[in-house]
């Protein structure tokens, strides 16, 4: 017996945002195509800026997908989602934490959204039915280990923590509202299944989880959009075409996206360091990239590229370069990615170079 699970598709109005009701059809129709009969919706189904959910019912009322059972448990966005605001009948909003059943004795605890809670608090009031194996499925923030923000939100509640999962044992834990994915031993960040913005970036994802094998498979989602958003760095070597132009391949591969989905892609650049010829970096950048579009047609961004005056520090920056890589270093909130350290220092370098 196979699920599906997915999250945080924040739909508006499909005037405004067309590509998130493209996003959940997909899912819909992969499900037709592998026989799953059930998606979950851990929270944010709805963005808080909206509530006329007809596109949202009509959808799931296409006799295509009646035969598909929807859960919807109810996101820090959509918290007043009731049962009543739905006519589809293949619809259920979980107002209430509940324990469902799956098969064989599994059960699945779905906790919605609720203000000033945390799951470890309703953990407890379930604990006497938590025996195993069970699965969770709630909307909020794992805390410790996983250390990933969303910018999306700017406040995250209703945390679960490594504490609870350790006390209450759940066989494997799926959450919704951070947008970002990631997969760390028993506890999936579902993500978004549509980039909302240029910060959610690349392919994204659903989950299908099997209840018997306890195995945790990821679908891509065929988007209609796939953000990307990279940043390049720049210093006066004796060819600033070649070595941008190095890195734009790089960028390319490592995003090793069909044709079909390249044309998808909306880009930012940032650029960061030294040029002695920014005219041609942006050139450079422009033309390197040209296969894709630029988000909102934007420019690639050079306002951090200072220009460069005469010396030739070239051994130095080699120098803090190799000293970068070689240091163990981790990127958060606080502490800067190795990128803006090393723009940081060519800056150091080349402003003093008078
Ligand atoms: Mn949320």
């Amino acid at each position: 017996m196979k699920f599906a699970v997915t999250a945080d598709l924040h739909l508006s109005s499909k005037e405004q945002h067309p590509e998130r009701y493209s996003s959940l059809e997909n899912i819909l129709e992969q499900l037709l195509a592998h026989d799953i009969g059930r998606l979950v919706i851990a929270g944010d189904l709805f963005d808080k800026s909206f509530n006329n959910y007809s596109a949202f019912d009509e959808l799931v009322s296409n006799p295509r997908y009646t035969a598909l059972q929807i859960d919807v448990i109810p996101g820090n966005h959509d918290i007043t989602l009731r049962q009543s605001s739905f006519v589809a009948r293949n619809v259920t909003i979980i107002e209430e934490p509940q324990l469902l059943p799956l098969c064989d004795e599994i059960r699945l605890l779905a906790l919605p959204y609720m203000l000033d809670k945390s799951m470890g608090e309703i953990l407890e009031t379930f604990s006497s039915d938590l025996t195993e194996p069970w699965i969770l499925i709630g909307h909020g923030n794992y805390t410790r280990g996983i250390n990933i923000t969303n910018p999306y939100e700017s406040e995250g509640y209703m945390p679960v923590t490594s504490v609870d999962i350790e006390r209450y044992k759940p066989r494997r834990v799926f959450l919704g509202h951070i947008h970002a994915q990631s997969d760390t031993g028993r506890i999936h960040l579902i993500g978004s299944p549509c980039g909302m913005d240029i910060t959610e970036t690349g392919r994204r994802r659903f989950l299908v989880y099997d209840v018997v094998t306890d195995e945790v498979a990821k679908h891509t989602v065929d988007t209609d959009i796939i953000f990307m958003n990279e940043s390049l760095t720049i210093y006066p070597v004796d060819d600033e075409v070649t070595f941008i132009e190095t890195q734009i391949a790089r960028t390319i591969k490592e995003w090793d996206l069909s044709d079909e989905e390249l044309q998808k892609v909306r880009l930012r650049v940032k650029v960061r360091g030294v040029s002695s010829d920014k005219r041609l970096v942006a050139e450079t950048i422009q033309k390197g990239f040209a296969a894709v579009k630029f988000y909102k047609d934007e420019e690639p961004d050079l306002t951090d590229v200072d220009d460069a005056r005469s010396g030739d520090f070239l051994f130095l920056i080699e120098s803090v370069k190799q000293k970068l890589e070689a240091l163990d270093w981790q990127a958060d909130e606080v502490n800067p990615t190795k990128d803006e350290i090393f723009a940081a220092a060519l800056k150091a370098i080349y402003g003093n170079g008078k």
